[in-house]
């Protein structure tokens, strides 16, 4: 082919959401050093930047095949000249000066390891860099106040920074299931986020529950804690109620990302079998920047804990909470980019708001949500971007 038709269809289609992104792409090589640039930029708060960079990342994961040489850029959307420049340097030297120097930073290094504590954010962690702290064990040694969820961050901080399987996923799939099923019979449970896109592993593992019987699915996530705490499947908890109806700020505007569905943060006990404890000594001693010490270390006992994200919505809202949750997070912010913008609508894990026609569109799926905005559908295995 002409070297321009490498990338036809991607030019004029500036938003993530009008591309199909798959997991494996053939730019890594490119999208993992932006992706780094990314991070700091996060790590920094300057948030502007760091969607500038997985904005540019983005695009590379959408094109057929490795990029070789500049020319073959200069029609895409989302390139900076900064990412630009990056993408010149590694086609030329193999590597970015700029990303190795982050990478090896004391403080983008520090930032990564103590924003790995489950429940600490950027803003904590980067007090803690400039009180001199440097790693979760630092903050044991130090006696910092911690709260209850960066408590157990800390204690599992081996465990939550340890991959999950796609078998481990389906195990707590299954007992998820159980534990809906034994409270509400009739629940629909979904798995969401990375593994619903196909991902091999996830830092969690997110579920999506409902009832399609309206009103059913109400005080449903008590139920299911209690339940699993009951087996005693649960390591730590956080349960919040559904404000959605209690808001005041407009039901398709939240004030930020975080939306308002009944929902829990939870650290499950996962039961292993001898051959899955085998496998993750194996694996975590390629880790080298591990940790020891911050974990009660359970040798003899057979369990590890994982990372588990529940959430119920009433059956109206599920083919909008199925979509909010099911990710990319860049995919989802250009959804609801593309909803404004380009469509004066207001998207949200909620609804679905027409500011021209002044109306809530319905939907029963996502198809029907992807055709409220004028969006050709893009299945979950390619909203990886
Ligand atoms: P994550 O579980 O954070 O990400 P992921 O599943 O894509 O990847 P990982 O393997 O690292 O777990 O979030 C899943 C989706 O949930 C994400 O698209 C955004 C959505 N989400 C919300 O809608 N509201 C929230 O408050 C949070 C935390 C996530
Ligand atoms: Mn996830
Ligand atoms: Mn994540
Ligand atoms: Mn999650």
């Amino acid at each position: 082919p002409k070297p321009c038709e490498v990338t036809p269809a991607i030019i004029t289609k500036s938003y993530a959401c009008q591309r199909r992104t798959p997991l494996k792409h053939h730019n890594s090589f490119l999208t993992e050093p932006l992706e780094i640039l990314a991070e700091n930029a996060e790590f920094s708060e300057n948030e502007g930047r760091s969607i500038a960079f997985r904005r540019s990342a983005s695009v590379l994961k959408a094109l057929p095949r490795a990029v070789r040489a500049m020319d073959e850029l200069k029609d895409l959307p989302c390139l900076g000249e900064h990412s630009l420049r990056v993408i010149k340097e590694i086609l030329e030297d193999g590597t970015s000066s700029e990303v190795e120097s982050t990478r090896q930073s004391e403080q983008f290094q520090a930032m990564k390891a103590l924003t790995g504590v489950f429940g600490v954010g950027v803003r904590t962690a980067d007090r803690w860099f400039r009180e001199g702290l440097r790693s979760p064990l630092d903050l044991v040694h130090t006696g910092q106040k911690l709260s209850h969820t960066q408590q157990a961050g800390v204690q599992h901080y081996n465990d939550l920074n340890t991959p999950v399987t796609k078998k481990e996923a389906m195990v707590i799939s299954d007992i998820v299931e159980r534990a809906v099923k034994a409270v509400l019979p009739g629940a629909i449970i979904i798995l969401t986020g990375g593994f619903r896109r196909g991902k091999e592993v996830g830092h969690d593992v997110d579920f999506l529950i409902t009832h399609p019987e309206e009103g059913a699915e109400e005080r449903l996530m008590p139920k299911i804690v209690n339940w699993l705490e009951d087996q005693g499947l649960l390591l730590y908890q956080k349960t919040t109620r559904n404000s959605y109806l209690e808001s005041k700020d407009g039901p398709a505007r939240p004030p930020s990302n975080m939306d308002r569905f009944e929902r829990c943060f939870s650290i499950f006990r996962l039961e292993q079998t001898k051959v899955d404890c085998d496998e993750h000594v194996d694996a975590s001693s390629y880790n080298s920047g591990r940790t020891d010490g911050t974990e009660e270390r359970h040798s003899g006992s057979s369990w590890r804990a994982v990372r588990v994200d529940l959430v119920v919505s009433p059956y109206s809202q599920f083919a909008f909470a199925t979509l909010g949750w099911t990710g990319s997070k860049l995919f989802e912010r250009e959804l609801r980019r593309w909803a404004g913008q380009e469509k004066g609508m207001s998207l949200s894990s909620h609804a679905l708001y027409d500011s021209k026609q002044q109306r809530y569109l319905q939907a029963n799926s996502e198809e029907e949500l992807f055709a409220h905005l004028g969006l050709e559908y893009i299945p979950p295995s390619e909203r990886n971007a």
